[in-house]
């Protein structure tokens, strides 16, 4: 890993930050729940301080206990650091929640870093940079509804770290759409993608996340992955990463985000490898 090198560091707060002005771009969760009845909104209000009420009490919670974790909260804001801090250690059970009732794929979280409407591919290749660092890897798959009807309308977003763990768009210094593209299926349902393989990521150490990782003793990675948003016409839209057999932290994520459905099988090709791997997608209700 090169993450260790002055460059990289210096880049790895940033990439936490930039994630709350897209967000900010790209979403507009506000609109889509202000209608929320207020029985909901005292329900869910209720029952997430209450349990923090009961961590208090259980563990004799200290005023310099309470002041640490309000300056912290603040410092997530300043950092920036919120969407990062939610899509690590809490987005993984709302999609557990949102998706328990699909007979297709498993998907998992999004993360912080996706961008909407990435320019459709070129010969089937992803965006990259001239002599773009890592290992080539063709991937070949199928897009097919739970009945199997092959969904020739289907197509997957793929966006994923580079060699060094780092995102276009977030990290500095990174071509826009680098490693980002949308590729359709063909007649039969199809899809052919070439790329090259990411490398594990790590959470920033230099923000405040990186900082409660610390304090706490954690460990900052995520097991390398390709993210991809598959969808079709009429069916439900899947949400997924992939990730590569071996890689030490496939059994301790941090973001709690591999579900051994998503393992892919890479077998060498050339001077890469080349994974097989389809989806099939439920129709949406
Ligand atoms: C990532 O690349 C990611 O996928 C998630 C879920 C959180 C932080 C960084
Ligand atoms: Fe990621």
């Amino acid at each position: 890993m090169t993450t260790t090198h002055d460059e990289a560091v210096a880049t790895a707060a940033a990439s936490g930050a930039s994630a709350t002005d897209r967000f900010r771009t790209d979403k507009s969760p506000y609109e889509a729940v202000k209608d929320v009845p207020k029985e909901r909104v005292d329900e869910l209000a209720r029952e997430v301080l209450s349990a923090v009420h009961d961590t208090i009490r259980k563990h004799k919670v200290t005023y310099d206990e309470y002041n640490a974790l309000k300056a912290w909260l603040i410092q997530v804001g300043q950092d920036g650091e919120w969407p990062l801090f939610l899509d690590v250690w809490v987005e993984h059970v709302v999609e557990d929640v949102a998706t328990a009732h699909r007979k297709g794929n498993k998907g998992t979280i999004e993360g912080p870093y996706y961008v909407p409407d990435a320019p459709d591919a070129v010969d089937n290749t992803i965006p990259m940079r001239d002599g773009e660092a890592g290992t080539p890897l063709v991937w070949k798959g199928t897009i097919t509804a739970v009945d199997g009807t092959p969904l020739t309308e289907g197509k997957v977003e793929l966006w994923h770290a580079d060699n060094d763990g780092f995102y276009s768009q977030f990290a500095p210094g990174i071509p826009e759409w680098n490693l980002r593209a949308t590729f359709h299926a063909d007649e039969q349902g199809n899809f052919e993608i070439h790329t090259i393989q990411p490398a594990p990521y790590q959470i920033p150490t230099d923000g405040s996340c990186g900082k409660l990782i610390a304090a706490a003793g954690w460990h900052a990675w995520r097991p390398a992955h390709l993210h991809v948003k598959v969808s079709a016409p009429g069916y439900e839209l899947l949400t997924a990463q992939l990730y590569f057999p071996g890689d030490p932290h496939n059994d301790d994520d941090i973001a709690d985000a591999v579900k051994p459905e998503l393992l892919l099988d890479p077998q060498p090709e050339g001077d890469g490898v080349a994974i097989d791997y389809s989806f099939v997608l439920d129709p949406e209700a």
